[in-house]
Order: C-alpha cells, then sequence, then structure tokens
C-alpha cells in the first residue's frame, strides 16, 4: 500500500529539509569567514567543520529533491507513487561526516601524537561499524526481527564511542585549561544528546503506530539531529579553537583593526 501522508504532513518533512539546506549553506560560509580568527595551528578543525557541512548542504539538496519526486499531490494529500525515496543519501552523508565530526573533537585538543592517532582510528572504525550495521535494519520491515537486531548490533559501537568520548577522554582532558575543559566538557555532552535523537527516530516506525504520522516523526527526527550535530557542533569546536588561540597569543587581524580604531579615537 502507498503511503499517504496530508498536506501538512509532507510540509512539515519538505519543509525541515529546507531549513536543513539553509542552515548548511550559511554554515558553510561562516565557517569559511571566521577561518583567520583562529591561529593556523589550531585551523584543521575549523577546516573538518566547513567540510562536514559542504557534505550535508549536497546531500541535503538530494534528500529534498528525492522526497519531492516521491510523492503526488491528488488534490487533497500527498500520495508516495513515485520514485522510491533514497534513503540511501542520508547513511552514506553519516558515513563521510560522523567520522569527520569525531576528528574534529580530537584534534582541536592537541593532544599527543600517539594519542591523537589511536583516538582517530578506533573511532573512525567505530562510527563507520555503527552506520553500515544500521543501514540493513533501517531499509527492513518496521515490526521485523531483522530491523531490532541491526539495531542492536549499531547500538553497540555507538555506545562504545560515548565509552571512549566520556571515559578516556576524560583523563586527556586533565592536562587543558579550565576554560577549553569546560567547552569540551559540554561538547561530550552535546555529542551525548544529539546523537541519541539517531536511533530513537530509527526507532520511530516500531513505537508509533500509524505509519504516516511514524514517517514525518523519523524524517523531522534525524533533520534535527543534522542541523545540531553539524553546524551547531561546529560553532562549539569553533568557539574551542578560538579559545585556544587566544590562550596561544594569537591576534587575529580583526582585533588589529579594532585596537587601532582604538588609538585613532584616543
Ligand atoms: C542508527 C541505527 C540504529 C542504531 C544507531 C544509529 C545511530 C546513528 C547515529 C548517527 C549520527 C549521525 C550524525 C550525523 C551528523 O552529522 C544508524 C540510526 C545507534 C548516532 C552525528
Amino acid at each position: 500500500m502507498n503511503l499517504t501522508l496530508s498536506e501538512g504532513q509532507f510540509n512539515l518533512v519538505y519543509n525541515s529539509f529546507s531549513f536543513v539546506i539553509a542552515s548548511m549553506g550559511a554554515a558553510l560560509i561562516f565557517f569559511l569567514l571566521v577561518r583567520n580568527r583562529v591561529a593556523p595551528r589550531h585551523r584543521m578543525a575549523i577546516t573538518l567543520s566547513t567540510l562536514v557541512v559542504a557534505i550535508a548542504l549536497y546531500h541535503y539538496l538530494r534528500i529534498f529533491d528525492s522526497w519531492s519526486a516521491a510523492f503526488t499531490y491528488d488534490g487533497t494529500q500527498y500520495v508516495q507513487d513515485g520514485e522510491p525515496f533514497n534513503e540511501g543519501y542520508r547513511y552514506v552523508d553519516w558515513l563521510l561526516t560522523v567520522p569527520l565530526l569525531l576528528a574534529e573533537l580530537v584534534v582541536v585538543l592537541k593532544l599527543t601524537k600517539d594519542k591523537t592517532r589511536s583516538l582517530l582510528v578506533r573511532l573512525t572504525v567505530a562510527a563507520i561499524a555503527m552506520i553500515l550495521l544500521g543501514w540493513p535494519g533501517e531499509v527492513s520491515d518496521p515490526d521485523s526481527t531483522a530491523r531490532a537486531v541491526w539495531f542492536i548490533a549499531s547500538m553497540i559501537p555507538f555506545l562504545y564511542i560515548l565509552y571512549v568520548l566520556f571515559g578516556e577522554l576524560g583523563k586527556s582532558l586533565e592536562r587543558q585549561s579550565a576554560t577549553v575543559r569546560k567547552l569540551v566538557d559540554g561538547l561530550r555532552y552535546i555529542v551525548l544528546v544529539t546523537w541519541s535523537i539517531y536511533p530513537l527516530a530509527y526507532l520511530a516506525p516500531t513505537f508509533i503506530d500509524d505509519e504516516a504520522t511514524a514517517e514525518v516523526a523519523r524524517q523531522v527526527g534525524y533533520a534535527i539531529g543534522d542541523v545540531v550535530a553539524k553546524p551547531l557542533f561546529g560553532l562549539l569546536v569553533l568557539g574551542i579553537a578560538m579559545a585556544k588561540s587566544r590562550e596561544d597569543g594569537y591576534a587575529p587581524a580583526l582585533d588589529d583593526a579594532h585596537d587601532d580604531a582604538e588609538l585613532v579615537r584616543s
């Protein structure tokens, strides 16, 4: 049976995707513009944020088109009788952006080379495993055993990532300044809260009986997760990079211009 959505339901998803496109585009421009305010040795984290939002901008443009092409309006409601909606874009997007987001968090800390490499390898492998194991469940029947089994399989690397961020990273944080420690601590909780949106959105079809409501909840859930996990997370990482730049005595050009203006005035 074809899924049918009310005009409001269809538009809620449509506008959520549109909102994500605007957010990713704005974040992309913003990260490019503020690069100089960060000391060169902390710019890698900003480069990674920029890549993440660029990749997501591209994928959301495709997701948006795929959503529009999947439904036709029959005068009263939207019927899913077009091309199949391509859920794959989302998973390909995560495959690229989730390891990059984790790398962002690790490189901004400027830990020892060995520690950085070891964290990057383990977090990247876990992130890829989490997404690859989630995919077969995402495309299987809502109430099937397969969906539940893949969910549990994907939860294992997910919990491992949280263990690394809260267990191991905690020890490395002791060497950071109080300001940076507070910012990184906040960042870890943001990861915990926002990343938990994804498994919950995945479970929407299991817990919501009405097929249309479940589909809307899943799509909007993933869209909210992506805006918070990518642009907003990038802003926090930028805050850490700027705090570290200041601690290193880096005075960006804009501050110089400001000081010059003060000098002229006095
Ligand atoms: C899946 C499958 C079900 C179980 C779990 C999942 C976790 C997904 C996560 C995705 C994070 C994506 C991010 C994207 C932003 O750029 C795959 C839904 C645990 C945590 C952060």
